[in-house]
Formats: C-alpha cells, structure tokens, sequence
C-alpha cells in the first residue's frame, strides 16, 4: 500500500472536514504541536499540501520551509493572507471557495445595513431595559426603501448584494477598477461615489491593492447621514479615520464585520449606538461553512486523483 501524502492543517476545522483529511492524507495539524518551529524542521519536507483559511494564511516563513509543497487549499473566498503570486512562481496552486458563500455575505452586509438604520440593537436594549414600558416609544429610526446603495467592488458577492436591492427600490451604484456590463452606473471615482449614496458597502478583496480604500476623503463624502457596511476586510477601511468620523458625527453610521487588528476591535466603538459590530461571521452559519468545507477537501481530493483543481485562484490558473 502507498503511503498517504503528508498534509499540513492550519487552523482549525470541522470534524466533517478531518474525516475526508484522514481518509486520504495523513495529516498533520500545525496548532496542535508544541513546537511548531521543531515540527516544521522534522517534517517540513514531507508535506505536500496545505489546507489553511482566509485568517491565517500561509505565512512566507512557513511557505519557504516547505520546500516539496504543490498545494494550498484555503477555506474561504478571500485569499490576501496568502502570497498567491510567490506560490504560483513555484508551481504550488492556491484554491480558495467562491460562489458558496455569495448569498450569506450578501445576506449579512443587508443585514449590517438594516441593523443599523432601524436601530435595532439600541430598540433591542430599549425593550430589555424596561424604557418602553417606563418612557413610551423608542426614537424614530431611518427607512431602508428607495436609497441610494454604493457597492465598492461589483464581484460575486457585490453582485448578490445588488440583486437583493431590487426589492427595497435602490438606486445601485457602483466603483471598482474596471466598469461592468451592468444595468448600474460606474463611478470611476469612489469620493464621488460616496457623496451620492446613502449607503457604502464595502465587498472588494484585502490587501495592498486596497489598503485604505474607504478614506477621509471617502467617509466625508458619504457624510453624517451616510451609513458605512465593512463585510470585505478591515484593511480596506482606514479604521482610525472612521472612528474618528464616526465620534465627530461626520459619519452617521457603520455596519462592521471585519476589522484592521481582529479579533481586536478599536474600544471607542463599543459606546456608540449608531454601530453594529459583528465578530467577522458574513459566511459563518452551518450550511455555508459546511458548503465551503466541502469544496475546500473537493480541491483536494481532485488534485489527489489527476492533478488538476476545482477553484483555483486567478493567479494559478495555469498550474496543474
Ligand atoms: P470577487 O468576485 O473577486 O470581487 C471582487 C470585486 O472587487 C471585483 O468587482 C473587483 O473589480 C473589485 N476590486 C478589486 N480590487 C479593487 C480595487 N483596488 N478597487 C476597487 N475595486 C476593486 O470577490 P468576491 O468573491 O465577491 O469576494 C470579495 C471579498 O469579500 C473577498 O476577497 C473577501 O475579502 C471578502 N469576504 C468577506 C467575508 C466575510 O466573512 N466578511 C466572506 C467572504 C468574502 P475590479 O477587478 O474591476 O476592480
Ligand atoms: C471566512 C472570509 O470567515 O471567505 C472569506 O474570505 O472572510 C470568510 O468566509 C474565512 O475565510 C475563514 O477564515
């Protein structure tokens, strides 16, 4: 009998995924040793493939100290804490899970938006509180019907945010690099952008193509009345500039599930009651992890069998 290829996991996964590992590699699971440093020397050159996730990446100290891997099958769509490039350069494939998530993150960026324009966590306390039954009625709060929505990255994801817009009589518009063969109007200028929208919703990938994308700038001009969704990554949102926004009511409101420094959240937006924080979960329910595990050992299990994967990222198209 062959042995199984050697598969380093990092990060956690679910007992479903580790039955399908287990069947087909012998895995190693990189939080579960000790020494990490004396583990990747002693084992290092066995390992031909990687399994990790859009958080923890795969560091290049790590990458270079596999010197025979061929793989990275990333559980996640967004692929920035993986140098996509440098691994294609040595013929290693980078997959990732598109599409399998789309209608959850598009579902939670509503949901952010919503959330924070009918209040409905300060509603929530007001009830909890006993202030409904001691004060009267809560303060009025602000229709979600017939705004004007921003989409910042018009992608799969961004794409599903608009054809949910259709029922709440949005105008949608739109910025990213390159226009579209959309029915919405391109804004080749964020800023611009921003000052006519009621509504930002931030869905591009991270890293440094778009570092601070949503600046000062940006945030001014979408403005006191304006309602910023973050469902891309914290990167992409000059956080400091935000709060700051957002403490100066030059900003009217946020809808955050990720963040520059997470798990660590900036304590300023913890008083605020025009912000709706969330612990980076736009795909994080049973069915869709489930969907996007599935592809994750999918990608696998094909480059097992002839070599080829199903979702490769662009950069490694080529590769396999
Ligand atoms: P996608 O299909 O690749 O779409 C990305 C969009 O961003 C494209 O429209 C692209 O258009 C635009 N874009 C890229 N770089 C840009 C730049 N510098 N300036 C402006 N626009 C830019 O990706 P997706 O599948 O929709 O996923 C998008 C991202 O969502 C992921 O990469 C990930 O970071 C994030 N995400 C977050 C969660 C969560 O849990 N919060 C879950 C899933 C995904 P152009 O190429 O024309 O610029
Ligand atoms: C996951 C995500 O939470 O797919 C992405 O890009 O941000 C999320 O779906 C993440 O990849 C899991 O670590």
């Amino acid at each position: 009998m062959t042995a199984k290829p050697d598969l380093l996991v990092i990060g956690g996964v679910t007992e479903r995924m580790m039955g399908r590992l287990t069947a087909e590699f012998t895995v190693h699971a990189l939080y579960d040793q000790p020494d990490q440093g004396a583990f990747m020397a002693a084992h290092g050159t066995a390992i031909t493939a990687v399994l990790t996730n859009g958080h923890d990446g795969l560091r290049p100290d790590l990458m270079a100290a596999l010197p025979n891997l061929k793989i990275v099958s990333s559980y996640g769509v967004g692929y920035d804490a993986i140098d996509a490039t440098a691994a294609a350069e040595r013929g290693i494939v980078v997959t990732h899970t598109p599409n399998v998530l789309n209608d959850e993150v598009a579902n939670t960026a509503l949901l952010l938006w919503f959330s924070v324009s009918r209040r409905l966590v300060p509603n929530d306390a007001y009830v909890r509180a006993g202030r409904w039954e001691a004060e009267g009625n809560a303060p009025l709060s602000r229709s979600v019907q017939g705004r004007t929505v921003g989409i910042v990255g018009l992608g799969r994801i961004g794409q599903a945010i608009a054809d949910r817009l259709a029922v709440f009589d949005s105008t949608v518009v739109y910025h990213s690099r390159s226009p579209r063969d959309v029915p919405y109007r391109y804004y080749a200028d964020l800023t611009e952008m921003a000052g006519d929208s009621d509504v930002l919703i931030c869905i591009t990938p991270g890293g440094a193509g778009t570092r601070h994308l949503i600046n000062r700038d940006v945030i001014d001009a979408l403005g006191s009345e304006g309602i910023l969704v973050n469902v891309s990554r914290g990167s992409v949102v000059d956080e400091t500039a935000m709060v700051q926004a957002l403490r100066e009511g030059r900003l009217g409101g946020a809808g955050l599930d990720v963040f520059e420094a997470e798990p660590r959240v900036p304590s300023e937006l913890f008083d605020m009651d025009n912000v709706v924080l969330q612990p980076h979960v736009g795909s994080a329910t049973h069915e869709t992890r489930q969907a996007m595990g599935d592809l994750t050992c999918d990608n696998l299990s094909q480059w097992l069998g002839d070599g080829s994967t199903i979702t490769p990222v662009p950069e490694c198209r080529n590769i396999g």
